[in-house]
C-alpha cells in the first residue's frame, strides 16, 4: 500500500492534508518490523512524508502502519515480579476500556491485539472500545468489520463528543467484568501485565496503575521509563512524575514486587473494581474532552478512604505525545481550564484558592462551574481533607502550608530567588530572577520550619561547590538553609551571596554559598505574600 501525501499548506490538526490520507487506513505491515519492542527506522525519504502526516496524530504514522499489529514484545518485568505466582481461578475478571477520537487505526488496533494476546481467557472478560465520535471514516464500517471478528470484543459510539470523561463512563456502565481496566488507544501491555494489577484490584479499596513505560513517538521502540516514579501535580496542576518519597523508595527495594502509594495517576491506565468506582462516583461528568480528571480521581480515592498505587510488575507501554493532536471545542485553555477549576474547587479547599489567586485566568471561570452535585458526593462519602492529604499522602510535596513561610526572598543588590519560566530548572545553578510583583509564581518560594527553599516542580535550593543549584528536593543537608536575621546559612556556616555584575541589579547572577561578611550581597529580605 502507498502513503499519498497531501500538498502541504501549513496548518494544524490534519487540515492541510488531502481528505485521502486524513481518511485512509494505510496499515501495511512489513514482516520484522518492529517486533520485539525495537526501533523502526525509515529512509530519508519517508522521514520527509513521515514529517508531514506527524500532526495527524502527533506520532510517526508511518512507523506505526508498518508494524504488526500483532507484533511481538519482551516480557518488561523484573525477575521478582516473574517469580509471582497468580491463583487465576482466584482472580477478579476484567472488563478493559478503551476510548480513542480520530486514534490512528494501526495503533487502536495493536492495543487491542496486544490485550487479546497477553491476557488470560478466563481473566478477559471483554474490551470495550468506545469511539467518541471519530469522524475519520476508516473508523467507521472499516473498524466494525474489524472488530467483528474478534472475540469478545465490543465497539460502543459515543452519538456526540463528550471527551474522555464521558466516553468512560459510557464504557464502564456497559461493564461486565469484575475489575474495569482502563488502557489509552495508543498503548501496548507486555506479558503478565494484567494479573497484578486483578490480583490488587480484587480487594476493593485501591485504584492500581501499571508502570507505564514509553513507545518512542517517532519509531514506536518500547523502552522502559525509570523505575522508581510516582505520580504528582506542580502549582499549575500540571500532572508530574516525580521520584517517590525515601520511605517508599526504601520498601519498594526490599519488595519490588509490592505495589506502592502515589499521590497521583497520570490517569490513563488503572484498574478498580466496577463496585468501587460506582461508590466513589464514577467520574466528574462535568469535565469535558481533556484534563484534569486524572487529578480529581485521585484526590476523590485518596480522601474518600482509597488509595491509588502503581504496581511494577504490570508493565504497559503508552505513547507519550508533545502535542495534543485533535481538536478542543472552544480552545485548549478554556477547556482544560474549567476542568481544573471543578476539580481544585471540590477536592483542595485552601489551595484552591491558593490555585486561583496565582492562576487568575482560571479564577475568571471558577464561578461558572456547577459543582454542588460533586460537593454533595463529598459530604456524603465523609471524605478527609485536601490538608489530611498532602501531610499523609504527599508529605513531600513543595505546596505552601499554614507552617511553612511563603514569598519573596529578595536580595539586598535587587533580584529574587527563584526559576526563571522557561529555563531548565532541575539541576540548574541558581540565578537571581526578577522580583515579579504580581501574581507570578516565578519569584515565590516556600521556606520550611526546617529549612528548605523550595519552588514550584519540587525544587529546592542546595549548596553547591560554588554556584548553588536548583534540585529535586530531597533529605539532603545541603539543601537546608537557616535563617540568622538576614542571612541565609548553610549548616557549615557559609552565607547565601548574590555575585552581583556591575549594572545589573542582581537579575541573572549568581547565587552561591561564602563566607559570612559584612556585605550587602548577603543580605535577603523576606516578602511574606499571603498564599490564599
Ligand atoms: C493523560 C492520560 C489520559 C488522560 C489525560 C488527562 C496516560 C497515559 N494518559 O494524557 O488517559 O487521563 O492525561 O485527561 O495516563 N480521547 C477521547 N475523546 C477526547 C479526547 C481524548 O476519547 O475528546 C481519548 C484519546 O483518544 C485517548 C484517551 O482519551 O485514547 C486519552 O487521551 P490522550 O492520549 O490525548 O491523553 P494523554 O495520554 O496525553
Ligand atoms: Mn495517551
Amino acid at each position: 500500500m502507498r502513503v499519498i501525501v497531501g500538498h502541504y499548506v501549513g496548518g494544524t490538526n490534519g487540515g492541510n492534508l488531502s481528505e485521502d490520507v486524513i481518511h485512509k487506513n494505510n496499515y501495511a505491515p512489513v514482516p520484522g518490523a518492529g517486533e520485539g519492542g525495537r526501533p523502526v527506522q525509515l529512509s530519508q525519504r519517508e522521514l520527509i512524508t513521515a514529517r508531514e502526516l506527524y500532526s495527524l496524530h502527533s506520532y510517526n504514522i508511518l512507523v506505526s502502519d508498518k508494524i504488526s499489529i500483532n507484533r511481538s514484545l519482551p516480557d518488561m518485568r523484573s525477575d521478582r515480579c516473574k517469580e509471582v505466582v497468580f491463583d487465576l481461578d482466584n482472580l477478579p475478571t476484567a472488563t478493559v476500556i478503551i476510548v480513542f477520537h480520530n486514534e490512528a487505526w494501526s495503533t487502536l488496533m495493536r492495543t487491542v491485539m496486544s490485550v487479546l494476546m497477553r491476557s488470560p481467557t478466563q481473566l478477559l472478560q471483554q474490551i470495550i472500545l468506545v469511539d467518541d465520535a471519530s469522524d475519520r471514516r476508516y473508523l467507521f464500517q472499516e473498524l466494525d468489520e474489524a472488530i467483528e471478528k474478534l472475540d469478545r470484543v465490543q465497539l460502543l459510539r459515543n452519538p456526540e463528543r463528550t471527551g474522555l470523561v464521558g466516553a468512560r463512563l459510557l464504557g464502564a456502565k456497559k461493564a461486565t467484568g469484575d475489575v474495569l481496566v482502563f488502557l489509552d488507544a495508543h498503548c501496548e501491555v507486555t506479558p503478565g501485565w494484567l494479573e497484578p494489577l486483578l490480583d490488587r484490584a480484587g480487594s476493593d479499596d485501591v485504584f492500581i496503575c501499571p508502570h507505564i513505560d514509553l513507545l518512542s513517538e517517532d519509531t514506536l521502540a518500547y523502552t522502559k521509563s525509570i523505575d522508581a516514579h510516582w505520580g504528582a501535580f506542580s502549582w499549575r496542576l500540571h500532572f508530574r512524575w516525580l521520584i517517590p518519597g525515601g520511605d517508599v523508595l526504601r520498601k519498594k527495594s526490599e519488595n519490588p514486587s509490592k505495589p506502592y502509594p502515589t499521590p497521583a495517576m497520570a490517569g490513563g491506565l488503572f484498574a478498580v473494581r466496577k463496585s468501587l468506582f460506582w461508590r466513589l462516583g464514577g467520574y466528574d461528568e462535568g469535565m469535558t474532552i481533556w484534563g484534569a480528571e486524572n487529578l480529581e480521581l485521585s484526590w476523590r480515592a485518596w480522601q474518600c478512604g482509597a488509595r491509588v498505587e502503581i504496581t511494577s510488575c504490570s508493565r504497559v507501554g503508552h505513547i507519550f505525545r508533545r502535542h495534543s493532536p485533535y481538536k478542543y471545542p472552544g480552545g485548549v485553555t478554556k477547556v482544560l481550564h474549567a476542568n481544573l477549576a471543578r476539580a481544585a474547587t471540590v477536592w483542595m479547599d485552601e489551595w484552591a484558592d491558593f490555585f486561583f489567586k496565582f492562576n487568575p485566568d482560571v479564577a475568571t471561570i471558577r464561578d461558572q462551574q456547577t459543582v454542588a452535585d460533586r460537593v454533595e458526593l463529598r459530604k456524603n462519602l465523609k471524605c478527609k481533607s485536601f490538608a489530611w492529604y498532602l501531610s499523609n499522602v504527599w508529605p513531600q510535596h513543595f505546596f505552601p502550608t499554614d507552617q511553612r513561610w511563603f514569598g519573596r526572598i529578595k536580595s539586598e543588590k535587587g533580584g529574587c530567588i527563584g526559576v526563571n519560566p522557561g529555563t531548565l530548572g532541575l539541576g540548574s545553578p541558581a540565578v537571581a530572577v526578577e522580583c515579579i510583583t504580581q501574581m507570578g509564581l516565578e519569584s515565590l518560594v516556600v521556606f520550611t520550619p526546617e529549612g528548605k527553599i523550595m519552588t514550584d516542580e519540587g525544587l529546592c535550593l542546595q549548596q553547591g561547590n560554588g554556584r548553588a543549584l536548583w534540585k529535586s528536593c530531597s533529605d539532603s543537608s545541603k539543601q537546608i538553609w537557616i535563617q540568622k536575621g538576614p542571612r541565609l546559612k548553610t549548616q557549615e556556616g557559609l552565607c547565601l551571596t548574590l555575585v552581583v555584575n556591575k549594572d545589573s541589579h542582581g537579575v541573572g547572577d549568581p547565587l552561591t554559598s561564602k563566607k559570612c561578611l559584612t556585605d550587602d550581597k548577603q543580605i535577603w529580605h523576606f516578602n511574606r505574600v499571603p498564599w490564599r
